[in-house]
């Protein structure tokens, strides 16, 4: 047994009860990373200031320097020591160097006009018209720490989705599992009269040790008198195994992070972000009710946007406690039945989507708007190559070259005489794909735009590539990446020799950009998203600051914007050939058509992901307990800031 459990004691020490309310079968479950074991336990990271922390780093920045980084006139990100300053999103540079003269602010890698490379340049932000910003440091940046987080589990259980840039989840559950076993061998024993829905023993100890963790309080003083449970023990193993990741992070790469655990993805993104910088937080199933009870519900994914506003005018009021009382009847007349029961479950902590490892690209963009628009096919050309750098560089990310993803199309957007068009090319399969096709590719679409005379004086430009599919390595499509000859012997020794970089393999860094604007900032998706493309400000007529940028705080390559951007586009496609959907073998006409329907599959897993699932309404509280609830919640405490020690409890200080 581990020594961060103390006082042992014989099962069921201290309670009525005899025997968990958890059973054998049950635990099984935690094994296999079941969405329906009240075991699990999801644990949710985020770097805390994220961009801010990365300049620091790069430039050896004592931890207490305030510091900003700068885009163009705006601030983006804040350090914690600058924000004791009262400096926020908000502030002008101008306003943040008088509250904080010390600050440093320190402007985003950009790229020039022309030039091959990002580069941090110290006049950028007074060259917003031949500058493009890249935030390619943060996502390298993003990979390390991605990198050391997977290290830290063990090579055979990692299920760890990154949601953004500075973001993850991680399924501990069958990590756990294994601890169980090991720290508690009577687990081991197998369920009397060999029944899986016989109880398990209570745990054998009666205290946890929850160290330096913010743990939630409960406002329901019986539930703290029960001993724990085998909730309460997963959930302290996930508490250990996070706090040695970010210690893991920042003796590695010098990153602090702020992480919530919980048992499943809702509860755990609210507790990362509960208590900051630097610290994390607990959520035990039985302070659930407490936790969210305080709430407002729009800091819920999805609640935060048009639902949320829809909820807050409907019922009067932003707080969960408010809405515990309505009925899923009633939600279910007001919204319709599946965001009716979706929000009663949800704001009763239920949330049953899963981890999901694999990141699900459908999108990249890079763009450019031009102030003053520009009139040569020289300046377009120096442009295109840095999409097409930049996507590149995505794809090489995403296995272009072991042809594990790639695209089936290419779309050139461009915005000339107050109309945004595109143009659109399939992009050739049988080949692997590299950065001079995919530049011909785009160059011979401009070359079509002038010919019909359209482009010049060009707003905008932005280059897209879309209809992603998984290729040999994957389970989609694989007819469609049978690749004969050179291609298939090039992909052949590659395969063996993963050092081999193929001729049009630069190693350099871009930035990639999308528009990606699909749940609000930080209504990340399941699978990742890319940043906004910060300089695509045509939409709106003028310039945003960066604090109305459509910035999604995410990293990779967009999952979901090309159906939104080509709508607005008015695509002016090539058909190339009949597309077939390598998800479901529909036949579509376009690439257009085609990605839409692929997205079409991709919002239907985000919606069935997001909304959990139905049958929980009923087994979430129901009319029996509401009465309970109310008593619950108008004895409302704070959450956990003293060092009061609950029943059956310690905590210690975190050396
Ligand atoms: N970001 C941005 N524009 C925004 C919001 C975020 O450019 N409107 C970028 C900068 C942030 C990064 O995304 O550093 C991560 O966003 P977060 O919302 O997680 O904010 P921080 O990490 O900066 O701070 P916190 O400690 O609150 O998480
Ligand atoms: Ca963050």
């Amino acid at each position: 047994m581990s020594s961060r459990f103390l006082a042992g004691s014989s099962p069921g020490y201290g309670t009525g009860r005899r025997k968990s309310q958890f059973t054998y079968r049950q635990l099984g479950l935690l094994a296999s990373y079941s969405t329906s074991c009240p075991l699990r336990v999801i644990v949710h990271i985020d770097l805390d200031a994220f961009y801010a922390q990365c300049e620091m780093v790069r430039l050896g920045t004592p931890e207490d320097q305030p510091l900003a980084v700068q885009q163009w006139q705006g601030l983006i990100a804040i350090n914690y020591p600058a924000r004791e300053y009262g400096i926020g999103r908000h502030c002008t540079i101008k306003d943040a160097k008088k509250l904080c003269p010390k600050l440093i602010s320190q402007h985003v890698a950009t790229w020039k006009e022309g030039d091959e490379k990002w580069a941090y340049h110290d006049d950028a932000a007074a060259h917003m018209g031949t500058h493009k910003v890249s935030l390619d440091p943060y996502r390298l940046q993003s990979r390390r720490i991605l990198a050391v987080i997977k290290e830290s589990l063990p090579h055979d259980k990692q299920k760890v989705e990154k949601a953004s840039i500075d973001e993850v989840f991680i399924d501990l559950s069958a990590q756990i599992h294994s601890i169980l076993l090991e720290r508690f061998p009577e687990l081991t024993n197998p369920a009397p009269y060999d029944d899986p829905t016989e109880k398990l023993p209570l745990p054998s100890i009666s205290a946890l040790d929850w160290q330096a963790d913010a743990l939630v309080d409960l406002n329901d003083a019986d539930a703290e008198t029960d001993d724990p449970d085998w909730d309460d023990v997963a959930i302290l193993i996930g508490s250990e195994i996070v706090r040695d990741i970010r210690a893991e992070v920042h003796r590695k790469l010098g990153y602090t992070c702020s992480a919530g655990v919980a048992s499943n993805k809702m509860l755990s993104k609210l507790g990362s972000g509960h208590k900051k910088p630097n610290q994390q937080t607990v959520i035990r199933n039985r302070a659930v009710q407490c936790f969210l009870s305080d709430m407002k519900f729009t800091k819920i994914r999805n609640l935060g946007g048009k639902l949320g506003e829809q909820l807050v005018s409907t019922f009067n009021t932003e707080n969960i406690k408010d809405l515990m009382h309505v009925s899923v009847e009633q939600l279910k007349s007001k919204l319709d039945d599946d965001t009716g029961v979706w929000l009663y479950n949800t704001i009763r902590g239920v949330d049953t989507s899963e981890v999901n490892c694999r990141t699900q690209i459908k999108s990249m963009l890079s763009a450019k708007s031009f102030r003053p628009s520009i009139n040569t096919l020289d300046q377009a050309l120096k442009w295109l190559r840095i999409f097409v750098a930049d996507i590149f560089s995505r794809l090489v990310e995403e296995g272009v070259h072991e042809n594990k993803r790639r695209p089936k199309t290419i779309n050139l957007h461009y915005r000339h005489g107050g109309q945004t068009r595109s143009r659109g090319s399939g992009i050739p399969q049988g080949k692997i794909l590299d950065e001079t096709t995919l530049f011909a590719l785009a160059k011979n679409l401009m070359n079509q735009i002038i010919l019909e005379g359209q482009l010049w004086p060009c707003a905008n430009l932005s280059l897209s590539v879309g209809g992603f599919e998984d290729g040999l390595s994957g389970n989609m499509g694989i007819s469609a990446f049978l690749l004969k000859g050179d291609a298939a012997k090039e992909l052949k020794a590659r395969s063996r020799d993963p050092n081999v970089d193929p001729p049009t393999l630069k190693k350099r860094r871009v930035e990639n950009s999308s528009i990606q604007y699909f749940l609000g900032k930080r209504g990340t998706p399941s699978g990742s998203v890319d940043q906004v493309d910060e300089e695509d400000t045509e939409a709106s007529g003028a310039p945003r600051t960066p604090l109305s940028h459509h910035v999604v705080d995410v990293d990779q390559t967009s999952d979901r914007p090309v159906d939104v951007s080509m709508s607005a586009f008015g695509s002016h496609e090539m058909p190339i050939t009949q597309y077939t959907c390598s998800r479901c073998d529909a036949r579509l006409e376009t690439c257009n058509a085609l990605q839409s329907h692929l997205d079409w599959h991709f919002a239907k897993d985000l919606h069935e992901e997001e909304r959990g699932k139905p049958a929980f309404a009923s087994q979430a509280s129901g009319p029996h307990n509401q009465k309970k609830k109310a008593a619950a919640s108008s004895s409302k405490k704070t959450s956990r800031s003293s060092n009061k020690l609950e029943q059956g409890q310690s905590k210690l200080k975190f050396g």
